[in-house]
This record gives C-alpha cells, structure tokens and sequence, in this order.
C-alpha cells in the first residue's frame, strides 16, 4: 500500500473531510522496507492548500468535536485498522467484569476489580484538546479521574520512574489481534513525574455518558499535551519500573515515534509536518501549538531535555 503524494495538486474536497485522512500510518505497515522513499513523499502537508490561519490563544473557549464524529472515526488496532473499524467490530465485546493489575516496583501491588480501583476518587469532567500524530484533532469532554490517584494508592517505591499500562489481550474478543499487525498487546508508558502532573487523566466516559467501546472502555489513559498514540485503551495492567519501556509504536517505527511523543509543531513526523492539524468535522486546518497547547502547564517537566532528540 503507497500514500498519495501530496504536493502535485490542489486537494479535492474529498480528500480533506476527515474520514479521507490520507496521513495514514497503515502506510508504514504496507511499505515496510519503503519508508526512506515514503519518507520523501509526505514532508509537503504543512503547504497544501491555502487555508487561512485560524488564531488560537491557550485560553480559548474549546468547544467540543460532535460526538457522532469522535466516536465513529477511531484509532483502535484491536477492532481493526480502517478508521471505521473500531465501532464496527466492538459492538459486542464486553467490558464487565474487569479487573486491573498494579505490579512492578510499588507497595500496594495487587488485582483490583475496576470499580475497586476507582471508588475512591471523586469522578469529574475534564474538556481537552486531543491531537492525532497523523495530524488530525478534536476537543473531548472526558470523564474520569485524576491519573495521579491510582498511582498514589499504588504507592510506588522511591526507585520507581516510570508508569507502563498494557491493554487487554484476548484475540477472542479483539478480532484485529488475529493478525500480527503491531506488537499486541498494545503498551504504552509514562515517566512517573508525567503520570503524577495533575492534566494526566483517566478515562471512563465522554460526553456525559459512559466510554464506548470503541473510545477505549472502560477504562483509557487521556495526556492532553501527548499525540493520541499514548492514550492507551482499555487498560488491564499499571506496572512500575525503573526502566524507559519502549511503546508499542516505538517498537513498530523508532524513526518515526518517539517515548515522549509530546506534541511539537516544530518536529515533522518523517512522512508529514505535524505544524497543522484538521480538527475533526471542520474544512481548514489549524496550527498545532506547542504541547498541544498546554506548555504553560507541562513545559517545565522536559527542562534540559532536548525535544527535537526525544520527539
Ligand atoms: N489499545 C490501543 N490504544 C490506542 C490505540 C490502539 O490502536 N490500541 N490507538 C491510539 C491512537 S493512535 C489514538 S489517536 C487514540 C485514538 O483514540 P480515539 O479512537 O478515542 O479517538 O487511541 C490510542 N490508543
Ligand atoms: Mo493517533
């Protein structure tokens, strides 16, 4: 499978609703082998068109994406690659009962039925910007609680540094497990000082209502400043470690992701600019900003880090 080559035309609107985002990692998947060619390819997205710049100061208002469009158009290996996938092929999976395991370097290890594990803290809504490290975006109002909590009631030994959450595997019920398409299950991890800032989330509703399955229940991590790439989904295990884990899309394309993923207008993606974005269910891009727009609130954790060599 080749990506279209942008840069050879004016795109047709077809092109740039969202469900033809042709920034498509599957790409990457199909092209094994090729990516130094795809790679020259798709530097170009950033000067397509001639949308006009849309100013955003960090205070805006956000105004949610429609909830049809962020719960139908998803990023969900499990259920599938195609965009429309997830919805699809979740419809019936099953997501009680669920049990959650705390391992690895902390003092209160243990399996903890889901509910358990949540009880104690105060469930509250949170509306974030969420970006796409294929370049597209949204605004979800989330419901959950503080990522932080869990990891308190953990308890993490002071040798502890890292925070990695594993999703369920089970190629009963995931049917996109049946193929070797990503490294399953999917992983991702955190630096404990990330996991501990007060944005980091966890998940269990949008829009009011309970998670679909499809957005990740019931359970999924939320790091609003972080591609969605490390918004892992239905989680079933928090280990801590001492120990930088390598993330499932780190693993698959090292070039291409990194463990930070911090969202940075000013680090391309090998295959695409990642200065713009097309939020969900609008005609022109926008600019990305820097930490997706929360650097005032996280910039300090990556002080002396050099963000171009940890992307
Ligand atoms: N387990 C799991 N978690 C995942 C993914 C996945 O394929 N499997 N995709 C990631 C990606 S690339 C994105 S953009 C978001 C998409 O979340 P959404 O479908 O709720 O928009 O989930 C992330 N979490
Ligand atoms: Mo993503």
């Amino acid at each position: 499978m080749l990506i279209r080559r942008p840069g050879r035309h004016d795109p047709r609107p077809s092109e740039i609703t969202p469900e033809a985002v042709w920034l498509d990692r599957r790409a990457f998947l199909g092209a094994a082998g090729s990516i130094a060619g795809v790679a020259l390819a798709g530097t170009a997205i950033g000067a397509l068109g001639g949308a006009p710049r849309e100013a955003r100061a960090q205070g805006d208002r956000l105004e949610p994406t429609p909830e049809e469009l962020f719960t139908s158009y998803n990023n969900y290996y499990e259920f599938g690659t195609d965009k429309e996938d997830p919805k699809a092929n979740s419809k019936g999976f099953r997501t009680a009962p669920w049990s959650v395991a705390v391992d690895g370097m902390c003092r209160k290890p243990g399996t903890y039925a889901l509910e358990d594990w949540l009880k104690p803290s105060r469930v509250e809504d949170r509306t974030y910007r969420f970006r796409c490290v294929e370049a597209w975006s949204a605004v979800v109002p989330w419901r959950g609680i503080p990522l932080a909590d869990v990891i308190r009631r953990a308890d993490p030994l002071p040798s502890a540094k890292y925070v990695v959450f594993t999703t369920l595997y089970d190629p009963s019920r995931m049917i996109g497990q049946q193929r070797p398409v990503i490294d399953w299950p999917y992983l991702e991890g955190l630096r404990l000082d990330e996991a501990l800032h007060p944005l980091a989330f966890l998940a269990t509703g949008i829009y009011g209502k309970a998670l679909p399955n499809q957005n990740g229940a019931p359970v999924r991590l939320v790091v609003p400043w972080k591609y969605g790439f490390k918004n892992i989904k239905a989680i079933v295990r928090m280990r801590f470690t001492d120990r930088q884990p390598v993330s499932t899309w780190e693993r698959a394309a090292p070039q291409e992701y990194g463990f930070y993923a911090n969202v940075n207008p000013a680090v391309d993606h090998p295959r695409w600019s990642q200065a713009k974005e097309r939020p969900l269910g609008r005609f022109f891009r926008q600019e990305t900003l820097p930490f997706n727009g929360y650097a005032d609130q996280v910039a300090r954790l990556y002080a002396g880090l050099d963000l171009r060599r940890n992307y």
